[in-house]
């Protein structure tokens, strides 16, 4: 029962940010995996294919999912017996999970680099990869002060506080729209991202659009920290990303929305940066200006590539 219950607790934000969400996948599929009793690979393949679009049916945004999912039921591919679609699923999750860690463990090393002794850093919302490469630099022993945003209305901030406390950082705590008041004590705005679209715009947590508005204006640098699992291929082809929007009442309660009939709540969860407004994107494989997203997606989401063949033919990504 672990795939319902894991696309339950993503959908309700109990497991929430998107390197999280995708390992937190991996390991539904693996575990589903594994407990399948079915006698044939085709109905091995079905049973999967039901738990992936349950997953991937839980929220829109994060392109760290389907990815995920991608490269998890890449395991299928090729399998005769159910035993090898089984291993095959069993070795991709496991792959996915460890590839991951090592992603972010990476990103944070790379991501530090960046960051200069005595510099004050702004983070908004709560990413998992943007955290690490603060955390990395003050460990190194870069004498850093952090700005956290509240986030509302999910208030993810909070927990962006208690992980620099925990780790010992000195950082303010403000609210979302006191972000313009700060930015000018700010060296570097770090983020994470949900997706990187092929042309180098950054979906991520709403009002960071607005946080990238105010670090230009101020000419203060703005870096991404994301996997390469979080550049999204279908965007080569056009696609774009949906923006989640989420229920009302997480930003105004019920009793008070009735009681104001010509008020409606919009509650967009992201929003998109432009890449004139994002300086670097640190990968595993290494920094990036923005522009260079393509190259992510064709050197390591091959499976997208596999796509443009069948949409457009040979020759698209330069071979
Ligand atoms: P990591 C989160 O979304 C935030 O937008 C965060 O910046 C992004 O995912 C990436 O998070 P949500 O799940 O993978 O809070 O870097 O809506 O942890």
């Amino acid at each position: 029962m672990i795939v319902p219950e894991t696309a339950e607790k993503i959908k309700s934000m109990e497991i929430r940010g998107a390197g999280r969400i995708a390992r937190a996948v991996a390991v539904a599929l693996r575990d589903h995996a594994r407990s399948l009793q079915v006698q044939t690979p085709d109905a091995f393949r079905q049973e999967m294919e039901h738990a992936a679009k349950l997953l991937l049916a839980t929220r829109p945004t994060a392109v760290s999912l389907p990815n995920a999912v991608h490269m998890v039921m890449a395991g299928l591919n090729h399998a005769k017996t159910t035993d090898e679609a089984k291993s095959g699923v069993i070795r991709r999750a496991d792959e996915f999970i460890t590839s991951s860690q090592h992603a972010v463990e990476q990103i944070a090393q790379f991501g530090a680099s960046h960051i200069r002794d005595g510099d004050t850093i702004l983070t908004h919302c709560n990413s998992e990869v943007a955290l690490g490469c603060i955390i990395e630099a003050h460990r190194q022993g870069k004498k850093i002060e952090v700005f956290a945003t509240e986030v509302r209305p999910r208030n993810q901030g909070l927990i962006t506080i208690r992980t620099l406390n925990d780790a010992g950082i000195k950082t303010n705590f403000i609210v979302d729209s006191a972000v313009r008041t700060f930015i000018n004590d700010v060296d570097l705005v770090i983020v994470g991202a949900d997706a990187v679209t092929v042309n180098g715009a950054v979906v991520n947590k709403i009002g960071t659009a607005q946080v990238a508005h105010s670090a230009r204006e101020a000419r203060v640098n703005l870096m991404v920290a994301a996997e390469t699992y979080k550049f999204a291929p279908r965007t080569i082809l056009g696609e774009f990303i949906r923006i989640e929007e989420r229920a009302g009442n997480e930003v105004l309660a019920d009793d008070i929305a009735r009681a104001l009939p010509y008020v409606t709540v919009r509650n967009p969860a992201f929003d998109v940066t432009p890449s004139e407004y994002i300086d670097l994107i640190v990968t595993e494989k290494g920094a990036i200006p923005p522009q260079m997203a393509y190259v992510i997606i064709r050197d390591y989401l091959g499976w997208g590539i596999d796509e443009f063949h069948l949409a457009f033919g040979p020759g698209l990504n330069g071979e």
